[in-house]
């Protein structure tokens, strides 16, 4: 193993030399199929880690269940100052978790401490949520009645992640489904075990010190069987999925059939729009960001430009000068722009992509290959594409497929209309974002004629959301909602009670049934 990789699985005891535990339910196990992480940028195995049998998967979901029954019982600000700790714990570790992000993933370090942060976010959200469920009395047409609606904990709660955010969408889950007194099984991405690993020790260990039962956050690594049995249980109340629309609408469609709930974040095919009175200086480096930063692997990447006529020539001019400034490397250091693809499959999704970009004749005014250099032949490094299609047909295939890579196509509008249209017009309604200082646009697009994305920004970038406000997105992104805003109440099963404290027990509605 190279020293830059056991540098940083050291720094947060994940051990070098021996296979890997890959499940946890309050103690650490694991006997099934070896799963290798590879690392994105090297090729080298990271680590071998120990996959959930099938038994030892339904044992875990049993333990959570029962960690369930103990922790319902923890009175809310109780469950907010272990989330406290859990957050402590996590800030502690930022910089270390961090850098396994990047290692695992490929993510650049800045991005990978930020991946943190956002869960020491949602922690801190949650801590004041812990007092804040609050449900509410509601006046009763009977005389002598009152009616409340009371959140109560729901049961276990699955966590099935994407390797994209291989510790945030966890933590934007966990903690308020901890805070509403759930338990927590998480099947994270089988590419990215040792980030899930590492966070669950560090939970787990907040966990033991308050004599909480392990299984509140339980992990099983795993393949798709893991993922198929934990949709299809019964002990599983809500599942929420990250990840793709072919996945997702096969998950949606499974828990829907046993009326499980399920929340659902799924593919974004995300665009921004500039307006000839945009500040362009704002605007370039925003789409920049958007659409190389991750490598273009956040559901929020800006993939779709959409330019106004006068403006279009010279924000490509200036957006091509700031591409040929990227230059690839190691995540791990500080001054590398662009990582790697997580997988070796992502290459080949790039390839394909930018060879149908050939053949229906777009023009591809930078980027198109993978970089050559032999210093980066062993990771997966693609260069940042910037494509005009000849087609602005939004139902052409190159513009409502999501391809999860640094690939920008761009178009030409002419008026607001036309562009809100070709926004709205793909299968996908993630986020969204204009580039004006005109109010008259502003209200025209966040309003009913507007952007029917789940996150409509102004003069703010498609990605990089806050946790305060709910993230998701609508249509084919599955219309699920996370993270701040209402996204708690899902996490609840509500109960609505009538509650009689008169002599008389009239009916409602006023109807008469003499006894
Ligand atoms: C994702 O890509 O799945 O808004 C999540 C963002 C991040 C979260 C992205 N806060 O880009």
């Amino acid at each position: 193993l190279s020293s830059r990789a056991s540098n940083v699985l050291a720094s947060l005891d994940i051990s070098t030399t021996h296979e890997i535990s890959g499940v946890y339910d309050g103690e650490w196990r694991g006997s099934g199929e070896l799963v290798s992480s590879i690392c994105p940028t090297t090729g080298e195995v990271l680590a071998r880690v120990k996959t959930a049998t099938p038994e030892e998967l339904h044992a875990a979901l049993e333990r959570t269940r029962e960690a369930y029954t103990h922790f319902r019982n923890v009175p809310a600000p109780r469950r907010g100052e272990i989330l406290r700790q859990i957050r402590e714990a996590l800030a502690s570790k930022r910089d270390e978790l961090g850098a396994l992000v990047s290692l695992e993933m490929g993510k650049i370090r800045t991005e990978g401490v930020g991946e943190v942060q956002e869960f020491v976010d949602i922690c801190d959200y949650a801590v004041g949520l812990s007092r804040m469920m609050n449900g509410r009395v509601v006046a009763s047409e009977r005389p002598g009645h009152s009616i409340l609606e009371v959140p109560n904990p729901l049961g276990v709660v699955a966590v099935l992640s994407a390797f994209n955010f291989p510790v945030a969408v966890y933590g934007w889950n966990l903690a308020l489904s901890l805070a509403a007194g759930n338990a927590t099984i998480w099947k994270p991405s089988p590419t990215t075990p040792l980030c899930s690993i590492a966070v669950t020790t560090i939970i787990s260990r907040v966990l033991e010190r308050n004599s909480v039962p392990g299984a509140v956050a339980s992990l099983v690594t795993g393949g798709k069987e893991v993922g198929e049995a934990i949709v299809e249980s019964q002990d599983v109340p809500l599942v929420s999925f990250t990840g793709s629309e072919h996945v997702g609408r096969i998950v949606g469609k499974n828990v829907a059939f046993r009326f499980g709930k399920s929340i659902l974040e799924l593919g974004g095919n995300n665009a921004s729009i500039v307006m000839p009175d945009a500040d362009l200086s704002l605007a370039i480096p925003a789409v920049f960001f958007g659409a190389v930063g991750t490598a273009g692997q956040r559901c929020t990447s800006t993939r779709r430009l959409y330019l106004h006529r006068n403006i279009a020539d010279e924000f490509l001019d200036r957006l091509q000068k700031m591409y040929r400034t990227v230059a690839p490397g190691d995540p791990l250091i500080d001054s590398t722009l662009l990582g790697p693809l997580h997988t070796r499959a992502a290459c080949d999704t790039y390839d394909k992509t930018i060879q149908h970009l050939q053949t229906i004749d777009a023009n591809i005014l930078t980027g198109g290959k993978r970089y050559g250099h032999a210093s980066f032949s062993a990771g997966n490094f693609v260069e940042p594409t910037i494509a005009i299609p000849k087609s602005v047909n939004p139902k052409d295939f190159i513009w409502k497929t999501e391809t999860f890579a640094p690939i920008l196509n761009a178009a030409v509008f002419d008026d607001l209309e036309q562009a809100i249209e070709w926004n709205n017009a793909v299968p996908q309604g993630l986020s969204s974002s204009l580039w004006t200082r005109d109010l008259r646009n502003l209200g025209r697009w966040i309003g009913p004629n507007g952007s029917d994305a789940g996150i409509v920004n102004v003069n703010v970038g498609t990605s990089g959301a806050e946790i305060g406000a709910a993230f998701g997105g609508n249509k084919s992104t599955g219309w699920g909602r996370e993270s701040g805003g209402d996204a708690w109440k899902q996490y609840v099963r509500w109960s609505a009670c009538t509650i009689n404290f008169s002599d008389e027990a009239p009916l409602a509605q006023g109807v008469n049934f003499p006894a």
